[in-house]
């Protein structure tokens, strides 16, 4: 299939902010939010500096009061979840992705689409109100009753996340439309590339879940301000089911994370081993199964809330169950990669510490899944460690294999590979020296979400916050390099990397239209025999 000439694409389609701020079209969908979610990220990023750096020694420090603390920690968390990772990767990538991945020329519904990047800007917008009543202090899970009660903006950010939470449905009620309905000719379910499959399962829980979450967070506002006694213990109402409320949307919704950053893996790792990537039904089918199972685990937050011990061992089960999927996923990346031609290009690298760190992060999973031990690190830096390692670790490092893998298909411009090379090593590097040091801290018995430690956690401490100073090196770095890239970088061909996937066939940009004529495909994705 030949490519159109790149002088026309989906960049130069049309001039002016006004015509992207009114954009139909999937690609600068995704753009958008690329530059939203990187805009949160930093900001989130400023935050997480800023707790760190208090933590840095025993004492009052940078931000002062304990108060300053708990709204910088809350906002860290609350903006890296809600207005990063989960947008991130469904929303900035899968946009740009899913239609050229299975040959459509759009999405579903480009309207709704454009809608969904708003709910995110606006629900954005409303949390930063709460800045203007002295910010929120609850940590980003608002558990009841501190919740109700607290005198503060927390009502703005919780309706925020509610808008949000918008956001997050439309996308996926778009994503499941488009996959079932925009295929092209021959591409049936399993010639779908695997990103497709990782997108379709986490719009189903997007769809499922979500409105389980807006549930909760309106009936948080009306407790606030009208006192419904639903979670408020002095009305007679019952903080813990707040707790079964809130996890029951916020476990699946770490699939929302974890899934398509999944889908990244399994298309980075495929093409940069030149390999037909191994079990591709059994991958396909472990998302679906994580998204399943992910329904039936929420309990294992609350393992030390009161709950009942039958409950506790059957969630405890459930949630090992969720370990074997995923276990299918790494065992056949790690099969994939064996007696491949491996290019260590700068993608490639990110997909590698995803596998290295994500293992970690799972295998600390299983640890907290096990009653007896998490009766013990609940709460403590065990499990702060444990989830970042699964959120940057995880997620964050496919993300950043993700835009340097699609980088020259979207902007039509490579960039330089050395610069991205070196902003892996100190972003790989930095997060370990700061995070690992949290698992020994946790199990030593320190608490999270303290403002100040006892002398005995402050050597560890300090290594932590010299870690988190590298990882943000390591971003900046990779910022400039895109940057650069976008200004200066070579002419990206239509298939730098040798990838077999149908965005591999379009032009570096795209057209506006995606392809000249529809493709039609008549083998699975990864023919690399
Ligand atoms: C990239 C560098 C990052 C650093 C250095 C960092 C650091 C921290 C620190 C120090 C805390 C406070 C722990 C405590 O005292 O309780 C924290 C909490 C948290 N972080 Fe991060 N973080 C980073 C990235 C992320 C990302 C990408 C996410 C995405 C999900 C994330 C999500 C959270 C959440 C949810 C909390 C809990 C906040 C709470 O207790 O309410 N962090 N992080
Ligand atoms: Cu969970």
């Amino acid at each position: 299939m030949s490519s159109a000439s790149t002088e026309h694409n989906y960049i130069n389609h049309e001039k002016g902010l006004w015509s992207w701020l009114t954009t139909l079209d999937h690609k600068r969908i995704g753009i958008l939010y690329m530059i939203t979610v990187m805009t949160f990220f930093a900001v989130g990023g400023i935050f997480a500096l800023l707790v760190r750096a208090e933590l840095f020694s025993v004492g009052p420090g940078i931000l002062g009061t304990a108060s300053n603390f708990n709204q910088a920690m809350t906002l860290h968390g609350a903006l890296m979840i809600f207005m990063v990772v989960i947008p991130g990767i469904p929303a900035f990538m899968g946009n740009f992705i899913l239609p050229l991945h299975i040959g459509a020329k759009d999405v579903a519904f480009p309207r709704l689409n454009l809608l969904s990047w708003y709910c995110l800007v606006v629900g954005a917008c409303v949390s930063l109100v709460s800045l203007i009543y002295n910010g929120v202090d609850t940590g980003w899970t608002f558990y009841t009753p501190y919740s109700i009660h607290t005198d503060n903006g927390t009502t703005w950010v919780v309706l925020g996340a509610f808008i949000m939470g918008f956001s997050s449905i439309l996308t996926g009620v778009n994503f499941i439309a488009t996959t079932h309905k925009l295929r092209c000719k021959g591409m049936s379910f399993f010639r779908m590339p695997l990103f497709v499959w990782g997108l379709y399962s986490t719009a189903v829980l997007q769809v499922l879940a979500t409105p389980v979450l807006a549930i909760t967070l309106l009936l948080l506002i009306m407790e606030r301000i009208v006192g419904v006694g639903i979670f408020d213990p002095k009305l007679g109402g019952d903080p813990i089911l707040f707790q079964h409320f809130f996890w029951f949307y916020s476990h699946p919704a770490v699939y929302i994370m974890i899934l398509p950053a999944m889908g990244i893996i399994s298309e980075v790792i495929t093409t940069f081993s030149r390999k037909t990537i191994f079990g591709y039904k059994a991958i396909a089918f472990s998302s679906i199964g994580i998204a399943v199972v992910s329904f039936f685990v929420w309990g294992h937050h609350l393992f030390v809330s009161g709950q009942s011990e039958v409950a506790a061992v059957i969630f405890s089960f459930l949630t090992m169950l969720v370990g074997v999927p995923t276990a299918i996923k790494t065992f056949n990346w790690v099969a994939t990669l064996y007696k491949g031609s491996i290019q260590f290009q700068s993608p490639m690298l990110f997909a590698l510490g995803f596998l290295f760190l994500f293992t970690i992060g799972g295998v600390t999973g299983i640890m907290l899944a096990t009653i007896a031990v998490d009766v013990h690190f609940h709460d403590t830096y065990f499990v702060v460690a444990h989830f970042h390692y699964v959120m940057v670790g995880g997620v964050l490092m496919a993300l950043m294999a993700g835009i340097f893998y699609w980088f020259p298909k979207m902007f039509g411009k490579m960039y330089n590979e050395t610069g991205a090379a070196i902003s892996f090593v100190l972003i790989f590097c930095g997060f370990n020296v700061t995070f690992f040091p949290q698992f020994i801290l946790g199990a030593m018995g320190m608490p999270r979400r303290y403002f100040d430690y006892l002398e005995v956690y402050e050597p560890l401490n300090r290594v932590s916050t010299i870690g988190s100073g590298i990882i943000a090196a390591g971003f900046v770095v990779a910022l400039i390099v895109i940057i650069k890239g976008l200004r200066s970088g070579e002419k990206a061909p239509a298939n730098p990397w040798g990838g077999k996937t149908l965005e591999w066939e379009t032009a570096s940009p795209p057209i506006h239209e995606n392809f000249v004529t529809e493709p039609e495909v008549t083998a699975g994705p990864y023919e690399y025999r």
